[in-house]
């Protein structure tokens, strides 16, 4: 029987707008929140702790690594945020070294349960987080193009006037700078994308690619008018926990190991993957065009890339 408890490793941003998502959707029983910033931890538990009388059950507390030893999940949001101008790849330096002294500590309680990375670079640290703890690579999964896909069936859903979760389309590749649109496979209710446009309905070939380009860059536009984005991979990393703490075999665009799929291997990148209690269950590999599967080659050689510089 699964315990449902989660180890929260960084209690910013993101962590603590994650946080709040798992208290007002029930999601877990049990959250430890463990930040180098320990009254911030027990700050944010005190404070989430308020909001029971309106929420379902849970217990929630500051602690410490010696907490994750019977965790189900433990979620790692620590470490740098990008400041104006800077690309996700910058942070590789500086939240590499956070990782692998958090990963040791993580191991080093007994922890048998799955890792979730959100922190940026995520393919990167996604990475470094297999080789830092050792474990098999279906229980590191990465955050990867899921709130980009989610971006992108929003900006969809806006542009059709259609419901987004009416609006089944993926965002693939690096959560970064080179990912890329599957328009090849985008639908709206079961209706392809290009068959729409081929009949004067939504948007036309431009306006999908600066659709897209918005996508891509929303990070960027948000951090320049408030600092930093967490609301939607707060929701978003809410979803995957719920998605393993149930067992549900959900399919959600997450960073995984590539072992040949997509005639890709040792790299973790964003691609729709099967997820349930045991983390990954399965690789879906899409049908791709010839021009989607050159850019995804191209954003796996770019991540490799950067993989070189993770200190081992
Ligand atoms: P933040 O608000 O600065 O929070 C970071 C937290 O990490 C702070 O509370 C720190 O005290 C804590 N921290 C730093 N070092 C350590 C350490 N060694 N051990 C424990 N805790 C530590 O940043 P924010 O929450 O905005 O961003 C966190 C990370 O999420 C960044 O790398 C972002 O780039 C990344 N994001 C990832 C997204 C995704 O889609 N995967 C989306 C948005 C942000």
């Amino acid at each position: 029987m699964i315990k449902g408890k989660v180890a929260l490793v960084g209690s910013g941003f993101v962590g603590s707008s994650y946080a709040y998502c798992l208290l007002n959707q029930g999601i877990a029983n049990e959250l430890v929140i463990i930040d180098v910033n320990h009254k911030k931890a027990e700050g944010d538990a005190m404070d989430l702790n308020h909001g029971l009388p309106f929420a379902p059950p849970m217990s929630i507390y500051a602690g410490t690594y010696a907490d994750c030893k019977d965790a189900d999940l433990v979620v790692i949001t620590a470490g740098a945020n990008q400041a104006p101008g800077e690309t996700r790849l910058d942070l590789i330096e500086k939240n590499s070294k956070i990782f692998q002294s958090i990963i040791g500590e993580i191991m080093k309680s007994g922890f048998g349960g799955l890792f979730l990375v959100a922190t940026n670079p995520v393919d990167v640290l996604s990475y470094a987080t297999w080789k830092y703890s050792g474990l098999p690579p279906e229980r590191i999964i990465g955050s990867g193009t899921i709130l980009d896909t989610a971006r992108f069936r929003y900006m969809l859903g806006e542009a059709y006037n259609v419901d987004s979760r009416n609006v089944h389309a993926y965002i693939i590749g690096e959560h970064g700078d080179t990912e890329l649109p599957v328009y090849s496979l985008a639908d709206v209710a079961g209706r392809p994308v290009r068959d729409l446009m081929a009949q004067g309905v939504g948007p036309n070939e431009q306006q999908l690619d600066e659709l897209f380009v918005n996508v891509r860059d929303a990070a960027y536009h948000i951090i320049e008018r408030k600092g930093a984005t967490y609301y939607g991979i707060g929701m978003s990393l809410a979803r995957v926990t719920k998605a393993i703490l149930r067992n549900e075999n959900s399919v959600l665009t997450l960073s995984t190991l590539l072992t040949g799929q997509y005639g890709l291997e040792d790299v973790y990148i964003g691609v729709p993957v099967i997820i349930n209690r045991y983390g990954i269950r399965e690789v879906i590999e899409l049908s791709l065009s010839d021009d989607e599967m050159k850019k995804l080659h191209q954003s796996a050689k770019v991540l490799k890339k950067a993989n070189q510089s993770i200190p081992v």
